[in-house]
């Protein structure tokens, strides 16, 4: 490519302040940031405009994001697939703040249950279908054995996801049987801990022949979702919505007020305990942010 030539791509890698961008054109370039444009103010999926130099191309410009998330950390997604797993155990919370995250998004979300050859995944399919199954399309795959991958490749085909969870519940591993190729590096769960080993270590998007990317990300556990008022945290629990109608106060939280709609709805188990005692978890969490920051 000539010097001084200025190209638009997308940023589908990006390792210590070197990052691949891949060209309209199906090029990939290596290339460095510069000036205001500094590691942690780019994404993986953003589209950039690139200066070609003598010695190295240069990311110049970030065009407008569709989608931003800080956790995992990628742009301009369609969608994130949640995956959980017998083991490690699934903290429903994080699922609760990624679902947040899509909602503030605007982007969809699936929940995908991995590892379902391993005993005791009925009972956890079950419970999400039934905390979740009104608001996410539920899935239950393995990477191992393959089921339920055609039907994750028929969810995401066409458009750019990101796998999103906790280390080691089988994101590459998925990768690599909707790819059908070993491309991805895979890591044991710790014995002892019974946590993973944080293998993947950086944000890689996978391109498909027929235009469909998945970004593989890396596992965490702990994440904070930007602070918000609290008042405007039920807003985010949709399966809460038509119950709200019945909630004597406009503008309930569903914490201690009286008469309660959402209350009544768990009372009589129409809306999960548990989810309803996260929702309370996650509401004094933001309270105490909020306090701390404005009180
Ligand atoms: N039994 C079973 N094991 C699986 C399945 N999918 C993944 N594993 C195993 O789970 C372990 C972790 O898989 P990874 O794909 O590395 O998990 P990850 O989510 O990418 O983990 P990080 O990169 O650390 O975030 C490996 O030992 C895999 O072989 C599955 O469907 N069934
Ligand atoms: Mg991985
Ligand atoms: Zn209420």
């Amino acid at each position: 490519m000539a010097i001084g030539t200025i190209t638009q791509g997308q940023i589908i890698k990006g390792v210590a302040g070197k990052y691949s961008v891949k060209t309209q054109d199906g090029r990939v370039l290596r290339c460095f940031a510069r000036g205001r444009l500094r590691e942690g103010e780019l994404y993986v999926g953003d589209e950039v405009e690139v200066e070609v130099f003598a010695k190295e191309c240069v990311i110049k410009n970030v065009l407008p994001r569709k989608s931003m998330l800080v956790r995992p950390y990628v742009s301009n997604i369609d969608g994130i697939v949640i995956v959980i797993s017998p083991l490690p155990k699934p903290d429903l919370l994080l699922v609760d703040k990624l679902i947040i995250s899509c909602i503030q998004q605007e982007i969809d979300c699936v929940l995908c249950v991995n590892k379902c050859d391993m005993q005791g995944v009925d009972e956890l399919y079950d419970e999400v279908k039934k905390e979740y199954g009104s608001i996410v399309t539920v899935l239950l795959a393995s990477a191992e054995d393959g089921r339920g991958v055609k039907e994750l490749k028929d969810i995401i085909s066409g458009r750019y996801y990101c796998l999103a969870g906790q280390s080691a519940v089988g994101k590459s591993s998925l990768i690599n049987a909707l790819v059908g190729d070993k491309i991805m590096e895979t890591g044991e769960l710790g014995e002892k801990s019974g946590r993973g080993k944080h293998t993947t270590r950086h944000v890689e998007i996978i391109e498909f022949e027929d235009g469909t990317k998945i970004a593989d990300t890396c596992g965490f556990s702990r994440f904070e979702i930007p602070l918000f008022d609290p008042m405007f945290l039920a807003g985010y629990y949709i399966d809460f919505d038509k119950y709200r109608e019945n909630c004597r106060f406009r503008g309930c939280t569903h914490t201690v007020e009286e008469c309660c709609g959402v209350k009544e709805a768990v009372e009589l188990g129409e809306i999960p305990k548990e989810r309803y005692e996260r929702y309370l978890k996650l509401y004094e969490e933001f309270n105490q942010r909020w306090e701390k920051r404005y009180g």
